[in-house]
């Protein structure tokens, strides 16, 4: 491109972004936007003297840079004033010339305000454009072809996938590399039930080309009868040959009643709800602003500044030499967002659920969109909000119940073999429920076993068919909730239930419990551990209080839940040590948004909420964030296979002296 024309695209870019506006200042960037983050950042290292020029460009991340709380606050006083929308700005990860950048860019004056060179550890996501070259490299690569010749396998067959190498201690600045692992399709799609045992692919992702080879052992391949999953599959000449009956096509879909909310952008309003829903390529979805309209006051008042999901951390507790560094941390590595996939109409979501797109960044700068990344839909599980049935009235007998109905936000990650639903359930009595289910395919490692009494030594799992071993690994969900109850300063209160004895003969009773409450000072006075089950956990304003004087709060109600087993030594646990308590409380720092790191490819866990937790910082009366981490440990069992049910994990934030009394007291059904 010439130095005139360029200039003629950017002009052009810059009228056509300014006339397509935007709303809200969390909107997520739109494809247009993204567009122009590519010029100007393109034209950037063209033009700067730090870059050697031709150097390829390659995009790892862009998206919006989140404006100050100060500016949003003063764009929400009067949001109609365009003046007061905070300048436009884009957060960029590159890497050029094998080095990482930060950049931020100016979308308003087309400029780029700061470039970080990234010295630290670790890696930006890996682009999906990567994955797909490194998955084809062993094709090209003769050993491996000898590899498959030996085992007498059908190259066309074979699939690759490539898996992050993390970090085990070495000291030397290590190069951006993956390790592939091969799977063998032969009658299936259901590759993850057929792993190729035995061989290492190293790819560097830099060079983009295999550095690394091993073929050290011929192990079984489980056989492909009985791990299809497919409701219709092809067969040859026969046309499709339906394997089960599908239940919806014979129901009939019924008159369903308007859905009782509105999307405006990307604001949701339901009942008394209303919030921000933006789609993003590192987190998936951000909920933003969620605030709930409160009668009394008259007014709308805040619960969730921002939540998201912040990291996903999976460590396999398989040692073997193709296993042992199978410890991903699947949002920052893989990208949570980029691993969304469309929702199925009808399956996915009831037949009245509303759609929304969402748009990422290729590895080139230009714009991609997962179409219906999001459906927002109302639940009507057939529960009771509330009911009594009142017989102590002599001669009356009352009886008032009212229908629960719920709006829920869902999102599905599909991270190579695993499938996450996370759903965001938004409740009229002021409950935000999250529910992340787990389901899809388990990893195996083929085995010479055939029968669980062969197995003498640690196998590492669980035989779930013959030669097929689901290995041992959990799953670590961090996310990110900076509530900001009623107003920005809050405190963390634990509340202990404590066993109390009588002592003396004054009351008939030996013991009762009662509540002995603490706020947390530091950091350190807010990590927990759940599953003790006497603890309350809550989030206050401690500057308001209700007409009756109890602080106004939120409480958070754990599910059930799960600790790490590593120990803290242990390489994939320093990287993840998030993992060691369920719940952690910063300060809002805007610039600590991952649990895992930034960088959390091949990352040396310096960049972790564990380290900023280190600090102490003064979390009493200010503007904090909750990170709540939902544990599953997994121990696969035989119902997993060929593709695991849906497990649920759930947490809640439930109201806690936030309102007067009982919200829903005048719900109609
Ligand atoms: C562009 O705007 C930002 C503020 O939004 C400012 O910091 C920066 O200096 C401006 N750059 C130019 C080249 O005007
Ligand atoms: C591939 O599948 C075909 C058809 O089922 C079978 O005859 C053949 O043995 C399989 N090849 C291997 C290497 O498993
Ligand atoms: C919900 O329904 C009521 C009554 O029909 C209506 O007034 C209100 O605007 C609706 N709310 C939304 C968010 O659509
Ligand atoms: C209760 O304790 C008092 C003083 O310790 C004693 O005098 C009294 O007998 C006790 N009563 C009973 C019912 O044990
Ligand atoms: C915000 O977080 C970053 C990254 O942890 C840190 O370098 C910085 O010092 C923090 N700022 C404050 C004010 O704590
Ligand atoms: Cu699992």
């Amino acid at each position: 491109m010439s130095p005139s024309s360029s200039f003629l695209f950017l002009f052009l870019t810059i009228s056509l972004a300014s006339s397509h506006g935007f709303n809200h200042p969390f909107d997520p960037l739109a494809p247009l936007e993204i567009t122009q983050v590519q010029t100007i950042v393109t034209s950037y290292i063209s033009s700067s003297s730090s870059f050697t020029t031709n150097q390829k460009v390659h995009f790892h991340y862009v998206g919006l840079e989140e404006p100050d709380k100060p500016s949003i606050n003063s764009w929400l006083s009067s949001p109609s004033l365009s003046s007061n929308l905070p300048p436009r700005q884009a957060f960029v990860i590159i890497r050029v010339g094998q080095q990482t950048h930060e950049l931020k860019v100016d979308l308003s004056n087309n400029s780029v305000v700061s470039n970080m060179l990234h010295n630290g550890n670790g890696f930006p996501t890996i682009t999906s454009e990567e994955l797909e070259i490194a998955n084809a490299l062993p094709f090209e690569y003769p050993p491996f072809i000898a590899s498959m010749d030996k085992r007498g396998l059908n190259v066309e067959e074979v699939v690759c996938e490539s898996c992050t190498v993390g970090w085990f201690g070495e000291k030397e600045k290590s190069n951006r590399i993956v390790k592939v692992v091969c799977y063998y399709l032969n009658g299936t799609v259901n590759l993850f039930m057929r792993p190729i045992e035995g061989i290492i692919v190293v790819v560097d992702l830099d060079q983009m080309k295999v550095t690394g080879y091993n073929d050290r052992a011929i192990i079984p391949i489980p056989k492909a009868e009985g791990t299809d999953y497919r409701q219709v599959k092809e067969t040859d000449g026969e046309g499709e040959r339906r394997l089960f009956r599908s239940s919806l096509e014979e129901e009939i879909i019924m008159q369903q009643d308007e859905p009782n909310f509105s999307i405006e952008g990307h604001t949701v309003r339901w009942e008394n709800w209303e919030f921000h829903l933006a789609f993003d390529m590192r987190a998936g979805p951000i909920i933003s602003l969620a605030s709930i309209f409160d009668p009394e006051q008259d007014t709308y008042r805040r619960v969730l500044y921002r939540g998201f999901l912040s990291e996903i951390f999976v460590p396999y507790m398989d040692l073997t030499l193709e296993w042992y560094f199978r410890v991903f941390f699947d949002a920052g590595e893989y990208g949570g967002g980029l691993c969304t996939v469309p929702l199925q109409p009808l399956t996915d979501c009831p037949p009245d659920a509303k759609f929304m797109d969402g748009y990422f960044t290729n590895q080139d700068g230009s714009f991609g969109k997962t179409p219906n990344v999001f459906c927002v839909f109302e639940r009507d599980a057939g529960n009771v909000l509330w009911r009594h049935t009142e017989t102590g009235i002599p001669n009356r007998v009352i009886t008032e119940v009212r229908k629960e109905k719920t709006l829920v936000v869902r999102t599905v990650l599909t991270l190579s073999n695993y499938d996450y639903i996370v759903d965001w359930e938004f409740k009229k009595t002021g409950v935000i429920t999250v529910t992340v289910g787990a389901t899809g395919l388990l990893e195996v490692r083929g085995t010479e076993y055939t029968h669980a009494d062969q197995i003498k030594e640690e196998a590492y799992g669980t035989l779930l068919a013959e030669n097929s071993l689901g290995a041992n690994h959990d799953h670590f969900l961090s996310f990110y909730l900076d509530l900001d109850i009623d107003g920005e300063a809050n405190s963390f209160v634990k509340t202990k239930l404590e066993t109390k004895r009588v002592t003396g003969n004054w009351s008939e009773r030996k013991s009762y419990w009662t509540t002995v409450s603490e706020a947390a000072k530091t950091e350190s006075d807010a990590r927990v551990r759940v599953g003790s089950g006497d603890t309350q956990l809550v989030f206050v304003n401690p500057n308001k209080k209700t007409k009756i004087g109890n602080n106004i709060g939120y409480r958070l109600v754990p599910g059930s839940n799960v600790g790490q087993l590593l120990t803290d030594d242990d390489y994939p646990q320093i990287r993840g040590d998030f993992s060691k308590y369920n719940v952690w409380v910063t300060p809002f720092n805007k610039s600590e948004r991952y649990a895992g790191g930034l960088y959390v490819d091949q990352s040396h866990g310096e960049d972790t909420l564990a380290e900023w937790s280190k600090r102490d910082r003064e979390i009493e009366n200010k503007d904090i964030v909750l990170w709540y981490t939902m544990g599953f440990h997994h121990v696969p069992c035989q119902e997993d296979f060929p593709l695991m049910p849906t497990l649920n994990g759930v947490f809640e934030l439930r109201p806690y002296n936030f309102f007067e009394q009982n919200p829903v007291l005048n719900a109609k059904n």
